[in-house]
């Protein structure tokens, strides 16, 4: 136990949990970056609906979107800090986690803001399929994205995350990872992304996938058609060409989408306190 409101203490435990030595790539990091963009980006600018607040993966309406496969894994690496810092919120701590997993993997630091609530408002409940589908194009991208409210740059900007992690093939049917060494945040899948060359392959399952061999490498690398449609589409390029060349601006950029990712559908005043949403119904407020 803590005393409530000491995120330090919550940070500390996150970053002691992330080594991981039997899971994936050792490091529990770039799942738990995952779960924080998905509590946040089922966001929809329009109804006001969706977001992190209300940590609504909990639950079987959103939790079992076959969107969020695989996630139950981040939760389940969380829970021992719920379970010591109980006054924390599950909304406040997945994008904590990820906001902590990438500044420990040498990404850059992400303002984060406390304050979110545990209270399901059914009214904000975001229906299913509201998260990227990897297997489509830029005009899908543009839909997803344009709907929370990001431009072309915020889109390239953020999609430089998947420098971290995998794609299982039990969790989305994609597999295999996009760089050598996915647990170390860097601008490497943009580099890759222009310098390698992609080949199309489809896997067992039948999913269709972008693949490179190098004979040097452990195993083969891999893109989504929805990574390569950055590189092919005249408004996504030049950014691609931008965080490639350099990757000060690229942390910079990132640290600044990725704050704001995980604030849709929160309001706040200018203490920080939020104000869209019912005080009276569960949450801790510092
Ligand atoms: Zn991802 N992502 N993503 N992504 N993602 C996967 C894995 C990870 C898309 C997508 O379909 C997939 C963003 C955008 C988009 C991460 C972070 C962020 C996987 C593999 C897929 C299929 C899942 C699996 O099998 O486990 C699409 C289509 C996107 C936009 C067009 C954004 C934005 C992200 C954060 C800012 C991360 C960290 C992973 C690795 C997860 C892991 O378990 O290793």
């Amino acid at each position: 136990m803590s005393n409530p409101g000491d995120y330090d203490a919550v940070r500390k435990d996150i970053a002691s949990l992330l080594k991981q030595p039997e899971y994936d790539d050792g490091s529990a990091g770039p799942v738990l970056v995952r779960l924080a963009w998905h509590s946040s980006g089922t966001y929809d600018a329009e109804t006001d609906t969706g977001g992190s607040n209300g940590a609504g993966m909990r639950y079987e309406a959103e939790g079992g979107d076959p969107a969020n496969a695989g996630l139950q894994h981040a939760r389940v690496f969380l829970e021992p800090v719920k379970s010591k810092h109980t006054w924390v919120t599950y909304s406040d701590l997945w994008t904590l986690g990820g906001v902590e997993a990438i500044k420990q993997m040498g990404g850059p630091e992400i303002e984060w803001k406390a304050g979110r609530t545990d209270f399901v408002d059914d009214s904000k409940l975001p229906p299913r399929g509201r998260l990227p589908d990897g297997a489509q194009g830029a005009d899908h991208i543009r839909f997803i994205f344009y709907r929370m409210g990001f431009s072309d740059q915020e889109i390239v900007a953020l999609s430089g995350a998947h420098n971290l992690g995998r794609c299982h093939s039990d969790r989305s049917g994609f597999h295999g990872a996009w760089v050598n060494n996915p647990t170390r945040f860097s601008n490497t899948y943009f580099r890759l992304m222009m310098s390698l060359n992609w080949k199309e392959k489809t896997l067992d399952n039948g999913v269709r996938q972008f693949v490179h061999y190098d004979e040097d490498a452990d195993e083969e690398l891999m893109m989504l058609p929805t990574d390569l449609a950055l590189l092919s589409d005249p408004s996504f390029k030049p950014w691609v060409e931008l965080y490639a060349k350099d990757r000060d601006r690229f942390f910079e950029d990132f640290a600044k989408v990725f704050a704001k990712l995980i604030e849709l559908g929160i309001e706040r005043d200018e203490k920080g306190g939020i104000t869209n949403i019912d005080n009276e119904k569960g949450g801790y407020h510092s």
